[in-house]
């Protein structure tokens, strides 16, 4: 299955205009996975570009060799490739168009809650899109330190440091093969997690003052405001470090982040630490996906209407476990 599928994108690709893609609101996995996959694609002599929402950081335009990433599709693409994006309403408005009118898409993921919306679909359970990204092309590449800190990274990201539960002992054989690569990876966790932008900081200090808690402080909310990204000139996707900081403090169960980054459009992210909530499900009620322990959606309308609906759900949810 797993040789088949990567054996068939390569085949197809060959000779074809090629996009690479990843989700709205892209994070390290889903940055690591594009360029991971473009540099694969390269060593198998195929070329492609990588669509991308916003800038990426520029860390990663150092470590991938100075790849070009497109906010616009540059042409028609007979195949896109999207990584990391569960469901179709997460691909971002500037791509979705390339992505419709590809004649081949794939999908390659690692939500379970993946709707396979693709014509061709590889979805495996696993810490990462890297991890699977890698396990899918490994007996097709020769690991190079670009390649090996692309994947790297997205593992580093979406396990948390490789302290959630979906880190595996597989997780870590991966992470042994590409940790071989001479690279200094503490380096490039310190440039692309650990330091922060004085206007993060900023953004951080507003969200930590808006946290309002919900149901005798089992949720607990952070909005940064559209006004609050304006007054900081910022475009930004939400602090860091935020939804951890919420899900830990002792008797909340569920960690909402919110930033509205368009007037009355609510990015949402959901978390928990509670073994028996999954916040999957709520974010599927709206639309969203994700993981069990982490989730997104996108919420539109009147900010105080959009929240009750979600905290309501969120209610049910932690009702369930009580019962
Ligand atoms: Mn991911």
């Amino acid at each position: 299955m797993k040789n088949n599928f990567a054996n068939q994108l390569l085949a197809e690709c060959k000779g074809k205009k090629v996009a690479i893609m990843g989700h709205k609101s892209a994070d390290f996995d889903c940055i690591g996975s594009c360029v991971g996959m473009h540099l694969i694609l390269k060593q198998n002599k195929i070329k492609s570009d990588i669509l991308v929402e916003n800038d990426l950081n520029a860390v990663f335009y150092n470590i991938a060799d100075r790849i070009t990433y497109y906010s616009q599709p540059k042409q028609n693409y007979d195949v896109c490739i999207m990584v990391d994006c569960p469901t179709f309403s997460q691909i971002p408005d500037n791509v979705v168009g390339a992505f419709t009118n590809a004649k081949t898409t794939y999908v390659i993921d690692h939500h379970i809650t993946n709707s396979k919306y693709a014509k061709y679909n590889f979805v495996k359970q696993a810490s990462s899109a890297c991890e699977v990204i890698f396990d899918l092309f490994e007996d097709k590449i020769k690991l190079n330190p670009q390649l090996a800190q692309a994947l790297y990274i997205g593992i580093y990201t979406d396990s948390g440091g490789f302290k959630y539960s979906n880190t595996t002992s597989h997780t870590y054989e991966v992470l042994a093969k590409l940790t071989k690569q001479k690279c200094a990876f503490d380096k490039l966790v310190h440039d692309c997690v650990d330091e922060v932008e004085l206007t993060t900081f900023e953004l951080t200090k507003t969200a930590f003052l808006s946290v309002e808690f919900y149901y005798n402080k089992q949720i607990a909310v952070s909005v940064i405001k559209k006004e609050d990204l304006d007054r900081l000139k910022v475009e930004h996707s939400g602090p860091k470090f935020m939804q951890s900081y919420l899900q830990n403090i002792k008797g909340v169960k569920i960690a909402i982040c919110i930033t509205e980054r368009v007037k009355n459009e609510y990015n949402i992210s959901l978390r928990t630490a509670c073994d028996n909530i999954n916040v999957s499900a709520i974010a599927q009620h709206f639309g969203g996906g994700g993981h069990i322990r982490a989730s997104g959606l996108t919420l539109k309308g009147e900010y105080k209407k959009a929240l009750n609906a979600l905290v309501n759900e969120c209610k049910k949810s932690i009702k369930g476990i009580n019962n």
